[in-house]
């Protein structure tokens, strides 16, 4: 499997490396699904010969050739986005949008593995040897003690990382021997190892190197108390009680691995005591310091003990009845999402719910085997799994607003581009309901814009704005068709307006549901702010900056109802600045980019620095942070601690959306905004493209995710803002 390769590409893992010239993409079918092919010597003979596509090749970390492009500077603004936008194109899928690696969170590949393991199904050659290839370029190569990975690739080693990521490198056949093994184990070792995040000890008590007596209870029952509870699980965020549905049904079932070699070395591997003697129960309100970040309170140590209490004397009726329902929800998520389920960490455990349930020859288990591709992506640096099954929409939506605000979008070299990226857009959006819709507790998607793709069908509050946003303003150009009709669009309207909060804001797939008390009850110790729905800034601009296009378009559906949803939807983000003049930012990098949203919302209600305070505060926050070289730089740790901390070094992607804030609040002095175009300018690639920088997205405080298509996205749109709105000469 070993064959050459380009003189950089990132080294061989400890199984080799495959060839990259041999991998493909799938991205132009189905809606957008994402899915990397291997041709393998024997299928030579078969497959058609290919060659690799740029957008393979940019993926694979290849080598693109120049083509009919000035490696010059770009010598303004204008110049330097459509330069970009040429580049960019070449990466477009051939049904019009964009695909992308969705990386960054280290803990989604074990659920996998493991999951593929106990179920005895062999995972592909070519990805044993890239996940290991993976993990090996990316472990860390810190201190004795960060030898492994944490919680996120750019993260410091933590137990849960390093534990459950050496776990996924035995079970994929590396040796206990090789040198990374040997590093990883000492960091282990010298955290701790024990206790696991709850989230690890459940894989591994999966996998039986752990016991679940060192795991509280996560009792299926819970579905069955009646509805009006304020603490019944279908008011939890929709990715809490999709992973705490399957781990019910798991733990209840007590369902661990057949016991083998590899497992009994594992349990001599992990731990620095003999297995036999640890005392399980002392672990489980324990975490390792290096992990913790959002400890148990003492409430939901209460909790876990009356659990505890309730699973000793469980009568059987009962707990077959609580996993009988828990098996339903799982088979309505599956059926729901073609079984993509709403994310990796559901995904893996409902695909073991459905084999221990139905059998590895069922068709629900051999789908889910199917639909893992769409989380498996190839890098330069090997196979990871992704944080959903591609941010396809996302992207497509960012992208399209950016030809439609520089003006890109009505150049004739860009009529094709634009073309299909409304066909894209157009055949992404939802137009029913769910097959399983109230009894899954799930909210109406009719008319919605998904995050990824049209088949994993979830409503996502901004997503759905953004994707109408995106519609609407490509439908305006004079050389584009409607694709979208009114009707459909005012669906999409009737879901914004169904997903906004008596407060005035809107949060992500859902209503609010639940108080925020139910916080106390958070079991998974890394992440904060995942019990309930909260209200986001970001999803709150998305919603009303969207409303506002389509009333331009459409001045007369539900007229006086957006104006009072856009009304008060403001009220609440302006609520939400705080005492600097800035916004959390709770999806991307941080405050930059929370700021830029809300000051895009006070902008709708004709706020700006000329005329609103809170706009000049925000204007002097932004240009606080503005680094010597003119450019901005926010490092992922501002959303860990909720204060304003520097990248080592600017960044492309906080700057555009720095010079996007400073132009949407008319902030009069042009030169610091300059200052930021000129500095990603310099950043400009001759190719037209910019280098990966850091990592650019967030969820629950304390998990960084990769954008990486937005250095294209936001500098496209930065730069063709400039251009337009501040005076031509000046550069
Ligand atoms: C995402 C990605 C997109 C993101 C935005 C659209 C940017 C946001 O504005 C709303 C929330 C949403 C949809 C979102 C929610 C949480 C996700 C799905 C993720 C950050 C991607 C991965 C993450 C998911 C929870 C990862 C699995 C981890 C668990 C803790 C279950």
């Amino acid at each position: 499997m070993t064959a050459a390769t380009p003189r950089a590409y990132p080294p061989p893992g400890p199984l080799g490396h495959t060839d990259p010239a041999r991998w493909r993409l799938s991205s132009a079918t189905d809606g957008g699904r994402h899915v990397w092919l291997y041709r393998r010597d024997q299928d030579s003979h078969t497959a058609a010969p290919y060659e690799t596509t740029d957008e393979a090749a940019y993926w694979l970390g290849l080598d693109l050739p120049l083509k009919g492009v000035d490696p010059a500077p770009a010598r303004s603004p204008l110049d330097a986005a459509k330069k970009g936008f040429e580049f960019y194109k070449r990466l477009q899928s051939d049904d019009g949008h964009w695909s992308g690696e969705y990386g960054g969170p280290m803990f989604l590949l074990p659920g996998i593995i493991i999951a593929l393991y106990v179920t005895k199904t062999p995972v592909p050659e070519e990805w044993r040897v890239e996940i290991a290839r993976y993990l090996a370029n990316l472990q860390r190569k810190g201190g004795d003690d960060d030898q492994g990975w944490g919680i996120h690739f750019e993260a410091r080693s933590s137990v849960f990382g390093t534990g459950l990521n050496y776990v996924v490198l035995r079970l994929l056949g590396v040796g206990p021997d090789e040198p990374m093994m040997v590093r990883a184990r000492n960091t282990l070792h010298k955290l701790g190892a024990l206790p696991f995040l709850s989230w690890g000890k459940f894989w591994l008590a999966i996998l039986n190197v752990h016991s679940w007596r060192g795991l509280n209870p996560t009792p299926a029952e819970l579905w069955l108390l009646p509805e009006w509870l304020p603490v019944h699980p279908w008011r939890w965020w929709i990715h809490t009680r999709n992973v705490y549905i399957p781990m019910g049904f798991l733990a209840g079932k007590g369902f661990q691995a057949d016991e083998d070699d590899l497992i009994r070395s594992l349990r001599e591997e992990l731990y620095t005591q003999p297995y036999s003697s640890i005392n399980w129960p002392s672990l489980r309100n324990n975490v390792s310091a290096a992990d913790v970040y959002a400890p148990h309170s003492r409430v939901a140590n209460a909790c876990f003990a009356v659990f505890d209490l309730y699973d000793r004397v469980a009568p059987s009726w009962v707990r077959n009845k609580a996993l009988d329902r828990a098996y339903r929800l799982v088979v309505m998520e599956d059926e729901n999402t073609a079984f993509q389920t709403v994310g990796p960490v559901s995904k893996a455990m409902n695909m073991l719910c459905r084999w221990i349930q139905e059998g590895p020859e069922s068709d629900a288990f051999q789908q889910h085997l199917v639909k893992i591709r769409d989380f498996m992506w190839m890098s330069k640096d090997g196979m990871m799994m992704t944080g959903t099954n591609g941010s396809q929409l996302w992207d497509a939506s960012f992208i399209a607003q950016a030809v439609c605000e520089s003006g890109l979008a009505s150049l004739p070299e860009n009529a094709d581009s634009t073309r299909s990226l409304l066909e894209w857009l157009d055949a992404c959006q939802i137009q029913t309901n769910p097959k399983h819709y109230r009894e899954a507790f799930r909210h109406r998607t009719e008319g919605a814009w998904p995050f990824s793709t049209k088949e994993q069908g979830y409503t996502v509050s901004d997503c759905t704005a953004e994707g109408m946003k995106s519609v609407l303003l490509l439908q305006e150009l004079s050389h584009l068709p409607t694709l979208v009709t009114r009707e459909r669009l005012c669906a999409s309207v009737d879901t914004i307006l169904s997903l906004q909060n008596p407060a005035g804001g809107f949060a992500s797939y859902e209503l609010i549901r639940g108080s925020p008390l139910l916080e106390l009850l958070n079991p998974a110790e890394v992440f904060a702010n995942i019990m309930i729905e909260y209200p986001y800034v970001e999803c709150t601009t998305a919603c009303v900056t969207s409303l506002s296009v389509f009333k331009r378009k459409y001045p007369d559906y539900r007229r006086a109802e957006i104006d009072s949803a856009s009304r008060r939807a403001i009220e609440w983000i302006k609520t939400a600045q705080r005492a600097d003049g800035s916004w959390y930012g709770s999806w991307g990098i941080c405050f930059t980019y929370a700021t830029m949203f809300s000051i895009e919302s006070l902008a709708l209600a004709g706020e700006t620095y000329g005329n609103s305070e809170a706009v000049r505060r925000a204007c002097a926050f932004i240009l606080g942070k503005q680094m010597d070289d003119g450019g901005w730089g926010e490092s992922y740790k501002s959303c860990e601690t909720e204060e304003y901390v520097h990248n080592a070094k600017s960044q492309v992607v906080n700057t555009a959306w720095a010079v996007i804030t400073l132009l949407t609040a008319q902030y009069p002095d042009p030169e610091p905004i300059r200052a930021g175009c000129r500095l990603i300018m310099s950043r400009q690639l001759p190719d037209g493209s910019w280098a990966q920088e850091s990592i650019e997205g967030v969820f629950n405080k304390n998990a960084a995710i990769s954008y990486p298509n937005f250095k294209f996205a936001w500098t496209i749109n930065a730069l063709g803002q400039a251009a337009r709105k501040l005076p031509r000469e000046g550069w």
